[in-house]
């Protein structure tokens, strides 16, 4: 280790893991984008909040940054490192730190993984409900970071309404604990509502306190066929207006396409458009009789034209399989994504001018959309050519995401609805935030991160 500022990242946290080998600077510098080479100084490893302060006290004596990372399964570059920095790695920090059955939270370190945050909630009788297909590699700091959504926002809401308190290392290396769990807590400014969705430009979040709930009730899972895009906002109002909806997703037939030749069970005997997964609280007569009803009502519409209802757990996560395996299944063409809101009122309008616009942009490219339609939220992936080099394909794609931003601004949208605005959305962050609140985050980031360490360049650039 000849780096002098290495060696006095060790003289000054003593028992700091740090790791330099080429091949972890790759594992650790990248996430799921890939569009980056990964290039940090190093990786830290720190086991303590001591430890994180006393990285965050070295990085500002010798003006290196620090790039916060959780379980790197990003997909806007927020944790991607690709200029010198030093990558401080929650991953050693994985562990409950307390259970309060009275407040109904769980206290844990900032490196455990949602799906372990899941599993120690059940432990107790209860849940942590925020999920989505990242579940067993994501850590609950990254979910903070970017106060990350999925796939039952619909009932649960985001990150944000579960997150009771927070502890975290500002960019002067103070630590700050926000909230303390309080249900009820006028006393100012909430700093650890501004923590959430920062990106780790503001501070390390080290540990959380975590809402837990009840279990919900027993849910079935329904897929629909849905004969034309047009309708799926008629089929959303149909169901939720007779069920308590827990989920409530869309993909199209390339999507279902892609999932099926990645190993998934065909669901139905012919091919539609579009489909719909649902799930939905069904405990009893009443229910089961409602979501019939429901699927009844949109088949004599012609807004349905297939279906299949779970009949096991088996089938459930059958049904599931075909929505949330889409990622996985189209991760080896490269896609260029969207993460794209609008207000769901808003909803059928945007779907018509998007459906026309990336129709007539991308005549050439394989468009696969799906996503949480529900919350008002679509993904758009744009697979890559094998025939395209990725610098070409990104320099097109990122022309039509400069349409889709004009988009936005006409009906009110997000570019960033869950994945966050890293380095990959930065260029249209004034597509959706005023330039006098841009003004306002940079002045905040001053506020916490004097010297510029944390994750800079992510988001906007200073
Ligand atoms: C999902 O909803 C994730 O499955 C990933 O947010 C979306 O891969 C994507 O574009
Ligand atoms: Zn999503």
């Amino acid at each position: 280790m000849t780096d002098p500022r290495l060696a006095d990242l060790l003289a000054s946290v003593p028992d700091l893991r740090l790791k330099t080998d080429a091949g972890d600077l790759e594992h650790y510098g990248r996430d799921w984008t890939r569009r980056w080479n990964p290039a940090p100084l190093a990786i830290a490893l720190p086991g303590t909040v001591e430890e994180v302060q006393g990285i965050v006290r070295w990085a500002n004596r010798h003006k290196v940054a620090i790039v916060p990372s959780g379980g790197r399964t990003g997909l806007s570059g927020g944790a991607v490192a690709a200029n010198g920095e030093l990558v401080l790695s929650l991953e050693r920090m994985n562990k409950v730190l307390d259970f309060n059955r009275v407040d109904r939270t769980l206290t844990v370190q900032a490196g455990m993984p949602l799906e372990a945050v899941h599993n120690a909630a059940t432990e107790h009788g209860l849940v942590y409900p925020v999920d989505f297909a990242a579940r067993g590699s994501c850590s609950i700091g990254g979910n903070i970071a970017t106060n990350a959504g999925g796939i039952r926002v619909i009932r649960y809401g985001n990150t944000r309404e579960w997150i009771a308190g927070l502890t975290v290392v500002t960019g002067s290396g103070e630590v700050l604990q926000l909230n303390r769990a309080l249900v009820k807590n006028s006393s100012g400014y909430d700093f650890r509502q501004l923590m959430i969705g920062s990106e780790g430009t503001l501070g390390i979040v080290v540990e959380a306190i975590l809402r837990l709930t009840d279990p919900p009730p027993p849910t079935n899972v329904m897929l629909l066929a849905l004969p034309s895009f047009e309708v799926l906002m008629e089929v959303f109002n149909e169901f939720r207006g007779r069920l308590r909806l827990e989920a409530f997703e869309f993909f199209t037939d390339r999507a279902l396409r892609h999932v099926l030749a990645h190993g998934a069970q065909k669901p139905l005997e012919d091919e539609y458009p579009f489909y719909v997964v649902t799930e939905f609280a069904s405990n009893d007569e009443a229910t089961e009789a409602a979501a019939m009803a429901a699927f009844e009502h949109c088949m004599e519409q012609g807004w349905v034209a297939d279906g299949v209802i779970s009949q096991s757990e088996a089938q459930a996560q059958q049904i599931w399989r075909l929505r949330e395996g889409i990622t996985e299944a189209v991760a080896r063409y490269k896609p260029y994504k969207n993460d794209v809101s609008v207000r769901i009122s808003a909803m059928p309008a945007f779907l018509q001018e998007t459906q026309a616009l990336l129709g007539e942009a991308y005549p050439h490219f394989e468009v696969v959309w799906f996503g949480h339609i529900g919350d008002g939220n679509l993904h758009i992936n744009v697979l890559k050519p094998d025939d395209s080099s990725d610098a070409d394909f990104v320099t097109q794609c990122e022309h039509v995401t400069r349409l889709l931003a004009q988009a936005l601004v006409k009906h009110g949208g997000s570019i960033s609805a869950e994945h966050g605005i890293g380095l990959v959305k930065k260029p249209y962050l004034a597509s959706t935030r005023s330039e006098a609140e841009i003004a306002l985050m940079r002045g905040v980031k001053q506020v916490f991160d004097p010297n510029g360490i944390l994750n800079p360049g992510k988001l906007f650039d200073a």
